[in-house]
């Protein structure tokens, strides 16, 4: 509301000041025209733009270096899935093309705006075309953009493509709500039982249909834990509005779909453990530790608790705006080796053995009215048939 204010306040100084000049213009009207108050641009004001122009020039040159300088070291650091540097070396090769296009042209821009600027007693010199410069000027985007396009579907099928038949892989459902994240193991079978909001109640909080034989050894867990070196295929579903699963270090990003299940496919190749050692992570762990501690200062002077510090965990984040808590809707990640892999998982219960104990447990409990949602009435394999499509995966 304040910041409203103050827009409305500057907007009306503009207005205010605006019809000042206007007054001061009128109040001339009778004086001798003399040549720097014309309303006509002379060589002085030519001039001037013309070297204003190379100061904006100045401007965008001395910013992107200091963009580079200052927040370079945010970039995302090494990447710790299969197709992680391929990922990473499209998108080197893109803004390294953009950067050296850009410092050209604009260059180009500004130095003829600068050149041709007006003179007085300058006639315009009459040029038509020019084939062999329009030609080189076209054939050189197109050669190159082709190139980066087709370079880019090459990368983009390597990565999304998922062989569902064939594929020796870990099946996980990564569950979206309003606001955190569940994950279901498929279990010792390799398929996901089915399910469908209208399976929810009690502590099978996914909606999985425990009628349903490939349901019965699913495991489902609050945290994500996967082995190093086996590919994952996760397959996503959504119990309310558009999420967006995203996984920074693993270059891995897709759509969350009420009604329809999205998938994407990685092989994570750093452990946790690794990964807190790789010097960019240890050097962004001491910042942030850094700060933690003149924060915890701060509040130990105020009489508070101090912050515990922080030690590196890879995370699950949503990347669409899905509602007031979307900044906090995320979930630990942890990349073990194989064998601690499997240790964890056999500890859990399976789904099957939880729900029947669950049961036994209570008293029988009111009975959640199902929710009648005919988007979501979509079964696993209706599903597997539509994700194929490449059009869900792309985030936009
Ligand atoms: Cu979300």
């Amino acid at each position: 509301m304040t910041s409203l204010l103050i827009i409305a306040v500057l907007v009306l100084l503009g207005i205010a000041i605006w019809q000042l000049t206007k007054i001061f213009h009128l109040t001339q009207l009778g004086a001798t025209v003399r040549e720097e108050n014309t309303e006509v641009a002379n060589d002085r004001d030519n001039n001037v733009n013309g070297y204003l122009m190379f100061g904006f020039l100045g401007f965008i040159y001395i910013f992107t270096i200091y963009s580079m300088v200052k927040w370079g070291h945010l970039v995302l650091g090494t990447p710790a899935s299969e197709h992680g540097p391929q990922y990473d070396n499209l998108m080197a090769i893109s803004m390294w093309l953009i950067f050296i296009v850009q410092t050209i042209t604009q260059f180009l821009l500004h130095y003829f705006a600068f050149k041709y600027r007006g003179k007085k007693d300058n006639t315009a010199y009459y040029y038509a075309d020019n084939d062999k410069l329009e030609f080189i000027w076209t054939i050189i985007p197109v050669v190159v953009l082709a190139g980066l396009i087709l370079y880019g579907l090459y990368a983009w099928t390597n990565i999304m493509f998922i062989d569902d038949d064939k594929e020796e892989a870990l099946y996980v459902e990564v569950y979206a709500k309003q606001f955190g994240w569940e994950v279901r193991y498929a279990g010792e079978d390799g398929v996901l039982g089915k399910a469908n909001i209208r399976y929810i109640e009690g502590i099978n909080t996914m909606g999985v249909d425990m009628s349903d034989p490939n349901a019965q050894d699913d495991i489902t867990a609050t945290e994500l834990h996967l082995p190093k070196g086996k590919k994952v295929i996760f397959k996503f579903r959504s119990q309310d509005v558009l999420h967006s699963a995203y996984f920074p270090h693993f270059r891995a990003q897709m759509n969350v779909v009420p009604g329809m299940v999205t998938q994407f496919g990685f092989t994570p190749t750093i452990t946790t453990d690794e990964m807190r050692l790789d010097p960019a992570i240890m050097d962004k762990v001491s910042n942030i530790n850094n700060i933690r501690s003149k924060k915890s200062a701060d509040l130990i002077a105020k009489g508070g608790n101090a912050l515990d510090p922080y030690t590196f965990d890879y995370l699950l984040l949503c990347n669409k705006i899905c509602g007031a808590s979307h900044y906090n809707m995320q979930m630990k990640v942890v990349v073990d080796n194989e064998a601690d892999f499997n240790k964890w998982l056999s500890e859990k219960k399976t789904l099957g053995v939880a729900v029947k104990e669950s049961q036994a447990g209570d008293e029988p409990h009111e009975v959640e009215v199902p929710m009648a949602d005919p988007a979501n009435n979509i079964d696993q394999d209706t599903i597997k048939a539509t994700v194929d499509s490449t059009a869900v995966a792309q985030n936009r």
